[in-house]
C-alpha cells in the first residue's frame, strides 16, 4: 500500500522510465506505430486507469482527446456533476470530465488543438501553445496560451479566463444562464464564440440559432459543424 501511495506522489517531472502512461503522448513516444483508438492512461496514479481516445495521426499524433462530437449520439445537455466526472462513449462521442482534464493539465504542460469539419468535408483547426484549467474551487477556469491559426480562427479568445458553466451551475458573466440558453456546458462568458457542447444538428441547412455546435470565427454561430474535437498533447519533458 505504501509503495502505491508513494508512486502516486511522484511528480511527473522526475524523468523516470514510465511503465504506466500519463497520457496519449507517453503511449505515442513509447511506440509511434500505435494506431488511433482507445487506450488506458493513468493521470490520477497507478490505481486509477482512465479510458481515453488517442489521436495518433493528426500533426504527428500523441493527442489525448477530451471532447468529441461527430454523430449526435450522445446528449451533451447535462448537469454539473456529469461535466465534472465525464460522460459518453470513449469509442464514440464523449466529454472526458473536468476532473480528468484538470489532472492532465496538472501533470504536464499541454498544448490544445481543436479540429473541426463542415458538411462539405472541409477541415480546419485552431491551436493554442498552452492549455490549463484551475481546480473546481476556482470554477475550472480556462487558461490558454498563444494562438496558431489552422484556418478556423481564434473563437476561444474571449473564453480565455472564463469559468465553466452548466445549466445548474451558472458561472458565466451574463445576467441570464448561458448553458441553459445555448444547450451545453462550456467556459461561457456572455455567452460564446464557440459552442462545441451545444446541440448537434445533422442538417447544416436548418437554422436553429446559436444553440448549435459552432465555431464562430470559421462558419459563424448559426452553422452546425459536422464534427469537432478538443485534444491535448503534452510537451516533451525528458528531452
Ligand atoms: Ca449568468
Amino acid at each position: 500500500m505504501m509503495l502505491i501511495f508513494l508512486l502516486e506522489l511522484l511528480p511527473a517531472t522526475l524523468c523516470l522510465p514510465l511503465s504506466l502512461p500519463l497520457d496519449c503522448s507517453d503511449i505515442h513516444n513509447h511506440d509511434s506505430t500505435k494506431p488511433s483508438g482507445v487506450y488506458s492512461i493513468y493521470p490520477g496514479g497507478p490505481i486509477s486507469p482512465l479510458q481515453v481516445y488517442c489521436d495518433m495521426e493528426t500533426d504527428g499524433g500523441g493527442w489525448t482527446v477530451f471532447q468529441k462530437r461527430f454523430d449526435g449520439s450522445v446528449n451533451f445537455y447535462r448537469p454539473w456533476d456529469h461535466y465534472k466526472k465525464g460522460f459518453g462513449n470513449i469509442d464514440g462521442e464523449y466529454w472526458l470530465g473536468l476532473e480528468n482534464i484538470l489532472l492532465l493539465s496538472m501533470r504536464k504542460k499541454n498544448e490544445l488543438r481543436v479540429d473541426m469539419e463542415d458538411w462539405e468535408g472541409e477541415k480546419a483547426h485552431a491551436q493554442y501553445l498552452s492549455f490549463a484549467v484551475d481546480p473546481e474551487t476556482l470554477g475550472y477556469a480556462l487558461h490558454l496560451g498563444s494562438f496558431t491559426d489552422g484556418g478556423a480562427g481564434d473563437a476561444l479568445k474571449n473564453h480565455n479566463g472564463m469559468k465553466f458553466s452548466t445549466y445548474d451551475k451558472d458561472q458565466d458573466t451574463w445576467e441570464n444562464n448561458c448553458a441553459r440558453h445555448f444547450m451545453g456546458g462550456f467556459w461561457f462568458l456572455n455567452c460564446h464564440d464557440a459552442n462545441p457542447n451545444g446541440l448537434f444538428i445533422p442538417d447544416s441547412a436548418t437554422p436553429h440559432g446559436p444553440v448549435l455546435v459552432s465555431w464562430e470565427t470559421w462558419k459563424g454561430d448559426d452553422y452546425s459543424l459536422k464534427s469537432i474535437s478538443f485534444k491535448l498533447r503534452s510537451l516533451p519533458w525528458c528531452s
